[in-house]
C-alpha cells in the first residue's frame, strides 16, 4: 500500500464473483487487476460488465509486467482451488488472500444470517429471506445462491439483513466474517475432489462459526452425527432441529405432522406440515432450520408461521405448479442428476406420474429407479437417455413405463391419464440440453402446458 492509502488488488476469476468484487472495489482508492487463468476470456464483455472503468485491468493467463510487486491483496473466486499454482504463488509471497465473501463483509452495515450444508442450502436461504422480510424492511439474499454478496452488500444499512447461502468453497477464504445467526443443515461427502478429505470439508463448513461468540447462534441438525460431535468444540449457542425425535430444547417434527419450537421454556406449534406447500421430510428440515434461525433473530412465531406456510419453493426445485381436478403438478426440472431426482421422488406422498429422461451425461440410473416401486405409477420417458433408463427399469423389475416422442406428448399423456389423488412430477434425472436450452426452459414449458390445459 502506498502512503496515500492507495492499494492494488488482484482478483482471481472473471466469473460472477470476480466481476462483482471488481465493481465493489472500483469506488476505492485502488487499482484492480481482474485476472483469469483462461486465456480466451471475452475481455470486452467483461469490461462492459465492470462499467469499462479505467481502474480495472483485465488480464488473461498472466498479469502485466511490473505489476507483480505492487499487489497488496488477492481476492479469490470460490471456484479457484487454494492449492492451485495461481493462488500458491501469492501465498508464497505472504500476500493476504481472502475470498469474495470476506471482501463483501468488510462493507456490511446490517445484520447477517448465513446458511451452509451439503443439501438444502438454496431452499433454506430463499425461505429464510422470506421469513426475515417480516421483520426487516430490506432483506438482501445473496451468496452461492447465484447473486454475489459483493453485489448486494452495497445496499446494506443499519436496518438491513443479509441472508447468505455460503458454500464450503466460500468458507475456505473468510477472515473476520461473523454472522449473528448461522446454520449447517447437514454434511455428507461432496466436493471431495476440491477439499481432498472429508475432514477438510467439515473444517470448511464449520468455518461459518469461526468468529461467532457465545452471543451468536448456530443452528444444527441434531440427526447429523458429524454436526453433533463438532458442536461440542464451538463457541456460539447451538439450537438444534430434528425430524426424528422430540428435543428437550430446539425445533422438531412431531409425528410428521407438527413443527414445534421448544425454546426458552415454551412449547409453540409453529405450523402443521399439511399447511406447508414445500413437500417432503428434507423440506421440513429446511423449514425447521429457518424457524430456528428466525426465532434467534427475533422474528415472532406468528410471523414465522405466516412466512413458512406461504413459501412456494425455489423455482424448478420440486416447485408446486397447481392442483387441477385433485391432481397436483410439480416442476422439478432442476432434478438434473439421479441424486437430485431421488429427492424429488421421495417428496411425493401420492401415486406419481413421473416424466424422466433427457441429455446423456453418462449417469447410472439404478438408485433412482429403485425408488420407483410403491411411488411411481407410471414413468414417461423422453430424450436421449430414454432407452438406457428403460433398460435399467427392466433390470430392476419395474415395467410401468412408456416412451413419448416429444415433451408435449409426455406432459399430455400424464394430464390425460392421471386420476384424482395422483401427482404429476417432472423430475428428469438428466440435463435438458438434448431438447432445451436449459433446465429453466424445460421447467417453464412444463408449467405452460400444465397451466394451459
Ligand atoms: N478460474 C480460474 N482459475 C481456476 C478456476 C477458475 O481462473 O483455477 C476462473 C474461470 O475461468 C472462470 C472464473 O474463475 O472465469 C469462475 O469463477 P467461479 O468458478 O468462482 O464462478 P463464479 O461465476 O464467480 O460463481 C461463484 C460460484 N461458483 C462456484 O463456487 C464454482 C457460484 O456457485 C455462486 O453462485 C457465485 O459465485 C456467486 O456467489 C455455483 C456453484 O456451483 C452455483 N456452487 C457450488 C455448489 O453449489 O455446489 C459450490
Amino acid at each position: 500500500m502506498s502512503k496515500d492509502g492507495h492499494k492494488t488488488y488482484l482478483i482471481i476469476g472473471t466469473g460472477r464473483s470476480g466481476i462483482a468484487a471488481a465493481k465493489l472495489l472500483d469506488g476505492e482508492n485502488a487499482d484492480i487487476l481482474l485476472y483469469d487463468d483462461k486465456e480466451d476470456i471475452d475481455k470486452e464483455g467483461i469490461a462492459a460488465k465492470t462499467g469499462n472503468s479505467d481502474r480495472i485491468t483485465i488480464c488473461a493467463g498472466s498479469i502485466p509486467d511490473g505489476m507483480e510487486d505492487k499487489i497488496d491483496e488477492v481476492i479469490v473466486s470460490p471456484g479457484v482451488p487454494l492449492d492451485s499454482d495461481t493462488v500458491l504463488v501469492w501465498k508464497n509471497k505472504n500476500i493476504n488472500i481472502i475470498g469474495e465473501i470476506e471482501l463483501a463483509y468488510r462493507y456490511e452495515k446490517g445484520s447477517v444470517c448465513a446458511i451452509t450444508g451439503t443439501n438444502g442450502k438454496t431452499t433454506t436461504t430463499s425461505l429464510m429471506g422470506e421469513v426475515m422480510k417480516k421483520k426487516y424492511e430490506k432483506v438482501l439474499v445473496a451468496g452461492n445462491i447465484g447473486y454475489p454478496y459483493t453485489d448486494t452488500v452495497k445496499e446494506s444499512d443499519d436496518s438491513s439483513c443479509s441472508v447468505l447461502e455460503i458454500s464450503s468453497f466460500q468458507l475456505e477464504t473468510i477472515g473476520d466474517f461473523k454472522p449473528a445467526v448461522s446454520a449447517i443443515l447437514n454434511i455428507t461427502p461432496d466436493h471431495l475432489n476440491r477439499h481432498h478429505t472429508m475432514e477438510n470439508y467439515i473444517d470448511a463448513k464449520f468455518n461459518i462459526a469461526a468468529n461467532q461468540t457465545e452471543d451468536d447462534v448456530i443452528v444444527l441438525n441434531y440427526e447429523d452425527e458429524i454436526l453433533r460431535k463438532r458442536a461440542e468444540k464451538i463457541k456460539p449457542h447451538v439450537i438444534y432441529f430434528s425430524s426424528r425425535r422430540e428435543l428437550e430444547e430446539g425445533v422438531f417434527l412431531r409425528g410428521e405432522k407438527d413443527i414445534i419450537a421448544r425454546l426458552d421454556g415454551k412449547e409453540i406449534l409453529i405450523c402443521r406440515t399439511d399447511e406447508l406447500i414445500l413437500p417432503g421430510i428434507h423440506n421440513y428440515e429446511n423449514v425447521m432450520a429457518a424457524v430456528a434461525m428466525a426465532y434467534a433473530m427475533g422474528v415472532s412465531t406468528d410471523d414465522i408461521h405466516d412466512a413458512v406456510t406461504s413459501f412456494k419453493s425455489v423455482e424448478h426445485r420440486i416447485e408446486y405448479v397447481c392442483e387441477k381436478n385433485d391432481v397436483i403438478y410439480y416442476n422439478d426440472s432442476k432434478g438434473t442428476n439421479p441424486d437430485a431426482a431421488i429427492k424429488g421422488i421421495q417428496a411425493m406422498t401420492r401415486p406419481t406420474w413421473l416424466i424422466g429422461g433427457g441429455y446423456d451425461k453418462g449417469a447410472d440410473f439404478t438408485d433412482w429407479v429403485q425408488e420407483f416401486p410403491g411411488r411411481v405409477k407410471k414413468l414417461v420417458l423422453i430424450g436421449e437417455t430414454a432407452a438406457q433408463i428403460a433398460d435399467t427399469c427392466d433390470k430392476n423389475g419395474f415395467h410401468d413405463y412408456i416412451k413419448a416422442d416429444s415433451f408435449e406428448e409426455a406432459v399430455r399423456y400424464c394430464i390425460d391419464n392421471a386420476v384424482p389423488g395422483d401427482t404429476v412430477l417432472l423430475s428428469p434425472a438428466c440435463a435438458s440440453w438434448d431438447m432445451f436450452k436449459s433446465f429453466e426452459e424445460r421447467g417453464n414449458i412444463f408449467k405452460d402446458y400444465v397451466l394451459g390445459h
